[in-house]
């Protein structure tokens, strides 16, 4: 008899706790990444950023106008191609997601970006440097990283003033974010009374450079830039040195993650690189960030590639802007997300501009000593 009572009991409670849940609203969050590709590292660095956000948000027990919340996220690889980037996009839109963070490059952030803001669905990316990103005049994008201006334009500077780069060659990989912001280092160079001897181009797949590093090698470079992504930058350096170029090898974001040391495969000097994170904190901040990595590396037993932290603000940022609107409804959050400012985040803090941009944003200069990357400054 007791056995029976405490089946029935059972059961109620069952039924009971299953209507509870069922009562919570769910919250769909959105990420876009390349997780397959040259570059998957990088997008499962990202999408690894967005569980521990999501996680952390239900962890949280969150309520927004009244109604407790589960957050969902609903992760899309894109490939890093643009075709495959509004692919996913609509796929988002399709399934009624309340946010999006993404995409992880500018060439698929950028035409994504129509697809979002055509279904009114607020998207951050937390990577995508180039600033056409935010230059379209749409109200749902929105971005935690510094851009391409201000990234090539001090990464041009450095070179000249620090680094003493008296010829400097340009290569890049003629995407959206390699042009560019190869485009904003030789201009940075020249404001800065550099020289540039030489521009030379590949693509994002490419694998042999020696035609193009033949060619500017009887120019003597003291410093060789790359716009381009890591996946492609290792190889470049071991070619160099099979080459004998031995100048500094520089480059922005893409190529400033932690896997670059192996794709180059040993062939690294130390202080032979310089790159910049497109964001950055230091003093009392700088604990936020390094517990972050230490939280990260323990739960997925990897480390932080480059932009997990940033992805983990803007999946915040964005469950802050629906808490504070009482409403996840894409309309009503929005004006509210738009407005976001002094947010305290893992990565500092986190305002936007009347374009979406970060305001004040930060960059991390770094280079590699024993295959490690090692902090150089962060400069404003
Ligand atoms: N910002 C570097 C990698 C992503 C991109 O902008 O394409």
């Amino acid at each position: 008899m007791q056995v029976k009572l405490n089946v029935v009991v059972g059961a109620v409670a069952a039924l009971l706790s299953g209507a509870a849940v069922s009562q919570d609203m769910v919250v769909k969050i959105g990420h876009v990444g390349p997780t397959s590709g040259q570059i998957a590292h990088l997008g499962k660095d990202n999408e690894l950023g967005a569980r521990l956000a999501i996680e952390d948000l239900n962890a949280k027990g969150l309520s927004i106008g009244g109604k407790k919340v589960k957050f969902e996220l609903l992760a899309e690889d894109d490939a890093g191609d643009p075709k495959q980037g509004t692919a996913a996009a609509q796929k988002l839109v399709d399934a009624k997601v309340n946010g999006v963070v993404g995409h992880l490059n500018s060439g698929t952030s950028i035409p994504a970006s129509k697809v979002y803001s055509d279904a009114g669905i607020p998207q951050i990316s937390p990577s995508a440097t180039n600033p056409k990103f935010t230059r379209n005049g749409y109200k749902t994008t929105f971005r935690v990283v510094a851009d391409d201006v201000h990234l090539g334009g001090t990464l041009g500077k450095y070179s000249v003033a620090q680094l003493k780069g008296k010829s400097i060659a340009v290569i890049d990989d003629r995407t959206a974010y390699g042009q560019g912001v190869a485009d904003e280092f030789e201009k940075g160079v020249k404001g800065a009374g550099g020289k540039v001897v030489g521009r030379e181009f590949t693509n994002d797949k490419a694998t042999d450079f020696t035609a193009i590093l033949t060619s500017l090698k009887s120019k003597k470079p003291d410093v060789v830039f790359f716009g381009g992504m890591d996946a492609v930058a290792g190889p470049m350096l071991r070619q160099m040195k099979q080459l004998g170029i031995e100048a500094k090898f520089m480059g922005g974001d893409g190529i400033c993650t932690g896997e670059l040391p192996k794709l180059a495969a040993g062939t690294m000097g130390d202080g032979q690189v310089v790159c910049a994170e497109a964001g950055g904190v230091e003093g009392e901040a700088k604990k936020s960030m390094d517990d972050f990595r230490a939280k990260f590396k323990s739960k997925f037993n990897v480390d932080v590639q480059i932009y997990a932290p940033y992805v983990y603000d803007a999946v915040n940022v964005l469950a802050a802007a629906m808490v504070k609107a009482g409403s996840a409804e894409p309309a009503k959050y929005l004006p509210v997300l738009a407005k976001t400012a002094g947010y305290k985040g893992v990565t500092g803090t986190i305002t936007f501009d009347e374009k979406g941009d970060i305001k004040n944003g930060a960059l991390t200069l770094y280079t590699y000593k024993g295959g490690a990357r090692e902090q150089i400054a962060v400069v404003r």
